[in-house]
């Protein structure tokens, strides 16, 4: 099922990415054109310049090591590199787990509609079907409609949602959501933020708020930070990663709307230069449409034929 849903979610980067990749790799020879043409799709896959062109040296390498030279042989090996480097990297594909008794609290940063407020309710209401006590936290102040939204979230859930008035500090929701979850001895403490951009000054400075009252007053509950990237933003994906994790460092990525057309070369990147793992994959709106990250299950996907039978 999930599988197939990652398929599906995949059509579109197979189409625009790996569709060149796969028509690549069934052709006869390994010449210099095979190479030019596997460097640009790689590129404009949003792998990046310089990790597309080491992958390109690493494969020739390992083709003239090994003797292969028709681009079916090398298919297997080029797979092989990029789940390893992916796998290498700690907690890629693990979910964030909760301990009975003890509080885990989870904060969700990102863009404008990256998808944070619906990451927050489908896993609140995921851990609330598991058994665990959980606590939403209404810290998108910015908006009536945000608070609304996830109290929708919660109502679903059945999990009471932490929230003051439209335009309050954001810090202080944090922190009264913190006591609030002491007192009430919940498990998760699940915290929707305001989408920002991460070049406003201002606003990455309010993060960096309720990062340093998080800091201070949660004790011994441990703290995960995930960083919710809309599958399509492409290369801007690693500014962003970049920027949010300089001010709130984060443990973690959400690629959401990978049921959407989706571009899936900038978690190469990511990974490659921030080695942040990708913890979750949105693959719809609903409650059940969020699964751990697979990265086996997801190069084989971007490197698949396009072959409609199967899909
Ligand atoms: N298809 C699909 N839609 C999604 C997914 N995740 C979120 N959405 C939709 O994307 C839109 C934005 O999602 P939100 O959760 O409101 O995003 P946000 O980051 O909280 O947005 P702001 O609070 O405005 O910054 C909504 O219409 C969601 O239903 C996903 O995995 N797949
Ligand atoms: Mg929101």
């Amino acid at each position: 099922m999930f599988f197939r849903r990652l398929r599906e979610g995949l059509h579109g980067v197979r189409q625009r990415w790996s569709g060149g990749l796969s028509a690549l790799f069934s052709g006869k020879t390994t010449d210099a054109a095979f190479w030019d043409r596997l460097e640009e799709l790689l590129i404009g896959g949003d792998v990046g310049v310089d990790l597309s062109l080491r992958y390109v040296d690493a494969l020739k390498k390992e083709a003239g090591a090994k003797g292969l030279s028709s681009p079916e042989q090398l298919l297997p090996l080029f797979e092989e590199m990029m789940v390893s480097q992916l796998s290498a990297i700690p907690l890629m594909g693990e979910p964030v787990t909760l301990k009975k008794g003890e509080l885990t609290v989870l904060v969700f940063v990102g863009v404008n509609g990256s998808g944070k407020t619906t990451t927050a309710g489908k896993l609140a209401f995921q851990w609330t079907k598991d058994g665990y006590d959980v606590l939403l936290a209404a810290a998108d102040t910015f908006r009536a409609a945000a608070i609304d939204q996830l109290q929708v979230w919660g109502d679903r859930a059945g999990v009471r949602v932490v929230a003051q008035q439209q335009g309050s500090d954001a810090a202080a929701v944090v922190y009264d959501a913190l006591q609030a979850a002491r007192a009430s001895g919940a498990e998760a403490l699940v915290i929707d933020t305001a989408g920002r951009l991460h070049s406003k000054h201002n606003l990455m400075e309010e993060l960096g708020k309720m990062y340093r009252v998080l800091e201070r007053e949660r004790g011994d509950a441990r703290l995960e930070v995930l960083l919710v990237l809309d599958a399509v933003m492409g290369q801007n994906g690693l500014a962003q990663a970049e920027t949010f994790n300089g001010v709130f460092p984060l443990s973690g990525i959400v690629l959401s709307k990978y049921d959407n057309t989706a571009k899936g070369g900038i978690l190469l990147a990511i990974a490659d230069s921030l080695k942040i793992p990708v913890r979750y994959v949105g693959l719809g709106e609903g409650a059940e449409d969020l699964r751990p990250f697979e990265a086996g299950e997801f190069i084989r996907a971007l490197l698949e034929a396009d072959d409609p039978s199967k899909a």
